[in-house]
Parts: C-alpha cells; structure tokens; sequence
C-alpha cells in the first residue's frame, strides 16, 4: 500500500484541476464509482489476512474521505463560480438609457377642445359634463322643442328601446342638455362650457353619426347681445391666431335662443388656399343667441330677472380650419398614419401663447 500517498496525491490534483463540474464527476466516477481506483482496492482488501486488512482498510479510509471532502469542497467552489457568472451576465444595468418607446399623440379634436377649453376658461368659463344618453325632458322639452316640434324630426335622433312606462332615452343631439342641467342646478350668474360628443342618425360626406361640439351659456341679471358678440371676437380671434379677425352675425332662429344668429369669420378662398381673416368670403364656425325665455322658466330661472347668451361651435370643422384637415370622415377611421400627421404632442397647445397673453 506504499502507492497509496501517490493515489491520494493524484486523485487530490485530478479534483483541484476539474475545471467544471462534468470534469469533476469525471474524477468522482473514476476514484469512487463502481469501477473506481479506490472502490477496485477496497474490493482487494478481502485477499489480504486480516492485520494487514485491518491496516489497509484505515489507510484507504482515510484516502477516500480525503478525496469525497475535496470533491464536495470542489463541486460547491464550481457551484458558487457558476452561480456569480449567472449573476453577472443577469445583472440590470440601471444606467443604460430606455429602448425608444411609442410616443402617442392627441387626436385633432381632443387638441381643439385643450384649446377653446384653455381660452374660454381664461375667460371665465368653466367646463361642465352631463350624460350622452339623455331623457326627452333635457335634449328637447327644456330647450323649447316640444313634441312633434319639426326640430325634432331636423335632429336626426338615437332613440333608445322604450322603458316600461314608454319613456325613451336618446342619445344627446347637441351638448345642450349639459347646459340646461347646470342651469336647474346652480343659481346664476352662471358662466359655463360644454364640450363633448353628440349624436344624429346622418352620414354623408360632411356628417359623422358622432361628433362634437363645444357650448357656451352665460347668464347674469343684466348679460346681453354686445357681450355675446365680444366673447365670440375674443374667442375667434385666440383661437384663429388671428388679430381683430372680422366676425359677421347673421340672423337665424334656433328654438332655444331669440334672437338666433349664425356666425361667420372673414375668409379668402384665392387660388384655391383658404386663409382666414383675410379677403372678403365668409365662413359660417357656428350658431347663437340669447337664451329664450321658455328655455330660462323650464329650468326654473325667472327670466324677468335674469338673461344669457349662449353659442354653440363644430369641434371638428373649427380643428378642419384651422389645421388644414380636408375630409371630415377621416376623423374616425383610426388609422394611425393619419393620427400620426395630425396628431400633437401631449403637451403642444400652440395657441395659447397669442390666446391667453395679451
Ligand atoms: C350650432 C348652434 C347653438 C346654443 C347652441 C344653447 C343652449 C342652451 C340654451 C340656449 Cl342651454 N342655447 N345653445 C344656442 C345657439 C346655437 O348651436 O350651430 N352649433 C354647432
């Protein structure tokens, strides 16, 4: 057994030199595996008379503890080396700059209702919201439509199925029913816009089943004609960018309001560019009017002592005007390259420098 130093000492660097743990179990097998060098002495030690046995045996004992501890000891040093070098490799870098993320855009009409939202409140308006799916009572009846009023056939309605009592709902034709809603609510003065979708049963080139509108209603003991005309000059002229852009108000009639005017901005159509304030063509923007006094009681304010004005503009054709957008039909297609050409960045409000500082 003089050899055995000399097969401690070779197994011993066998296991320091495993460079990974395949090679160590390569070593393992060939020291202690079935046919291993210690396990084939170990089968030897049955020839020998038992003093010498007994000697041998704690020598090769001894040996192979030595080897099993220096494989163990071996395999959890690999073990911990290739857990760092995992650890390594998956290490964050928190000072890497981000992959480029989407950017998404706003939507042309979201754009222009930031903007008449970011002008009117300057002005002193502020914004209410109401339902979209509306009762007969606030979309018609309050606003001086009453039943079989041609108004009601003109506005092209979204009934809803009947109720049980035979009521319908219907999607709001116009933002006013937010308006009227304000109105039962508050005690005037009353200086409020709605902007928002609405709805009417026509699609043609120049319609779209939804749309928007934003609205305008103030309502104080002496409010009159003279303030609605220099609230919309104000208003156009901010939101045009245009200084001092002529307006021209038209009568009309609408059944809430008396008088009703249509409004116009100057315009020039030369060479087939459209350039607003300039020349001396007219484009209607929109509608208004005092609020009738029918509209005022039904909404439970004397119109004896109080009176307003309210108007009410396209949100859609004002972002066509002023953003060069042709087609109106191409507002709800959703398609992303068109988003993308007319869409603006979250927090681009171009207007607002020319609107809001004097
Ligand atoms: C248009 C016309 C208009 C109104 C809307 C209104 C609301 C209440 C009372 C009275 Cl609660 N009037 N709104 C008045 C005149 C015109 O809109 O052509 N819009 C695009």
């Amino acid at each position: 057994m003089e050899n055995l130093d000399q097969l401690r000492d070779d197994l011993l660097g066998a296991v320091a030199a495993a460079e990974d743990l395949t090679g160590l179990d390569t070593v393992r097998v060939s020291a202690l595996g079935r046919k291993g060098r210690i396990t084939e002495l170990m089968k030897g030690l049955g020839k020998l008379d038992p003093d010498a046995r007994r000697t041998a045996g704690q020598d090769l004992n001894q040996v192979k503890t030595a080897v099993a501890d220096a494989i163990e000891a071996r395999k959890q040093a690999l073990e911990d080396i290739a857990l760092e070098a995992q650890l390594a490799g998956d290490a964050i870098d928190v000072s890497l700059p981000i992959r480029p993320e989407e950017q998404g855009l706003l939507h042309p009409v979201s754009q222009t209702i930031d903007e008449a939202i970011a002008i009117l409140g300057e002005m002193g308006f502020a914004v209410a919201e109401g339902p979209e799916i509306e009762d007969d009572f606030h979309n018609f009846t309050a606003l001086n439509i009453p039943p079989e009023h041609p108004a009601r056939q003109m506005h092209d309605t979204f009934y809803l199925p009947e109720a049980e009592d035979g009521s319908r709902k219907v999607l709001r034709t116009h933002t006013s029913p937010v308006q009227i809603r304000t109105m039962e609510s508050t005690e005037p003065p009353i200086r409020i816009i709605a902007p928002g979708r609405a709805y009417r049963c026509d699609s043609d080139m120049t319609h779209t089943p939804m749309f928007h509108q934003v609205e305008a209603l103030a309502i104080d003991k002496e409010t009159h004609f003279g303030h609605l005309k220099g609230c919309l000059m104000d208003f156009c002229s901010a939101y045009f960018e245009v200084d001092d852009l002529p307006l021209r108000f038209r009568p009309s009639y609408f059944p809430f309001t008396e008088p009703s005017a249509e409004v116009d901005i100057q315009c020039s159509r030369e060479g087939g560019t459209l350039k607003i304030g300039k020349g001396d063509d007219w484009l209607e923007i929109g509608g208004c009017g005092m609020v009738h006094p029918n509209v005022m009681t039904a909404c439970n304010i004397d119109p004896e002592e109080y009176q307003g004005f309210a108007f009410g503009l396209g949100i859609e054709r004002m972002a066509m005007l002023k953003y060069g957008i042709p087609d109106l039909r191409t507002f709800f297609e959703s398609d992303l390259r068109w988003l993308k050409h007319y869409g603006f960045l979250p927090l681009e409000v171009p207007t607002l420098i020319r609107g809001l500082v004097p």
